[in-house]
């Protein structure tokens, strides 16, 4: 993706949004100053000491389990933030320029996919409005069994419905943003969000149409996302992606053409890396992959293509179900 390792000093940007995977093998300790950490893989029981813990119920796959660690650039606060209409808590953690927070509703008690969806994105939108954080730059969506149902009552299809209800028609412009599923159900809808006070850029992918106008074919309401948001620091925030060219998936059937797809679209937003600053954090890669036995051969080809890059993979079901996997990325400014 880095097509420059220049290096220059950029003092006029805020300061840099630092994220790293941290192993959780019991012998890493916890760095001072996380703002989240955001934990694959089942963990009961374990302590963290970042602010804000989510744990995501995706197995992580090749390699230890692991942790994302996205940290603050100066004192924390913490919180939780009721939702009347909705019944629901936000949880939060802030520093003085980034927000991270989350939202985790049961299906059983908001009355399916559809409903859970509104009303998740229905307490962020109101969340949202009260924030000082009043720019949504990323965004990460998961949930039960995503390519259950036939047709527009697909539960990833229902799901987009849902939150484009929640979340109303007053937005200008998306964030960038993923949407799996868990191979183990748990009947959570889970969304969580970075947000910042100053507004990201969004960027689309001249290889793909932009998911918010995809036509009806895939479903009665578009996602709402960007392909890859630049963040006030340059940080590069790329969506889940995956092999369409066009609105079409491409290459059923065949993970490796799949990869070698969605890195021709990862390859799209070259041009706005930017030189890498001194105490740039690594790049980093997530891939999602649907059938575990896949991840040696994926992970083989990406660690060659991208050897200075750290990857973790996790087991996952994609927002179509010819589509085998699906990568997404931070790409530090
Ligand atoms: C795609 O390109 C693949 O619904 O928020 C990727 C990233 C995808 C985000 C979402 C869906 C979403 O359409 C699926």
């Amino acid at each position: 993706m880095r097509s420059s390792s220049g290096e220059q000093p950029i003092q006029s940007l805020p300061a840099a949004l630092r994220v790293a995977y941290l192993p959780l093998d019991g012998a890493t300790a916890w760095p001072a100053n996380v703002l989240a950490a955001v934990r694959f893989g089942a963990r009961p029981g374990e302590a963290s000491d970042a602010a804000l813990t989510i744990d995501v119920g995706l197995e992580p796959l090749h390699g230890p389990p692991s942790a994302e660690l996205w940290f603050a650039t100066g004192p924390v606060h913490t919180g939780q933030w009721s939702d009347a209409a909705s019944g629901s808590q936000v949880r939060y953690a802030h520093d003085e320029q980034h927000l991270f927070a989350v939202v985790e509703l049961d299906e059983r008690q908001h009355g399916g996919i559809l409903l859970t969806a509104e009303h998740a994105y229905g307490a962020i939108r109101r969340f949202q409005q009260q924030s000082r954080f009043g720019h949504l730059l990323r965004m990460w969506n998961y949930m039960d069994a995503i390519n259950e149902g036939a047709g527009d009552l697909e539960r990833y299809r229902q799901f987009c419905v849902g939150r484009g209800r929640g979340l109303g028609d007053g937005a200008q412009s998306y964030p960038s943003a993923t949407a799996i599923g868990r191979h183990r159900p748990d009947h959570i809808v889970q969304v969580f969000w970075l947000a910042g006070i100053a507004p990201g850029q969004a960027l689309e992918n001249p290889r793909q149409v932009s998911a918010y106008h995809y036509p009806r074919v895939h479903g009665p309401v578009s996602p709402t996302f960007a392909r890859a948001l630049l963040a006030p620091d340059q940080t590069l925030l790329i969506s889940g992606t995956a092999s369409i060219v066009g609105h079409i998936s491409q290459h059923h059937d065949d993970a490796m053409a799949q990869l070698e797809e969605t890195v021709r679209n990862l390859g799209s937003f070259a041009p706005h890396v930017s030189p890498r600053r001194p105490d740039a954090s690594k790049d980093l890669l997530k891939v999602y992959v649907r059938d575990p036995e896949l991840t040696p051969s994926l992970a083989e080809r990406l660690h060659q293509l991208y050897p200075d890059s750290e990857i973790i993979f996790v087991a996952a079901d994609i927002c179509r179900r010819e589509l085998l996997l699906e990568i997404e990325a931070i790409v530090s400014g």
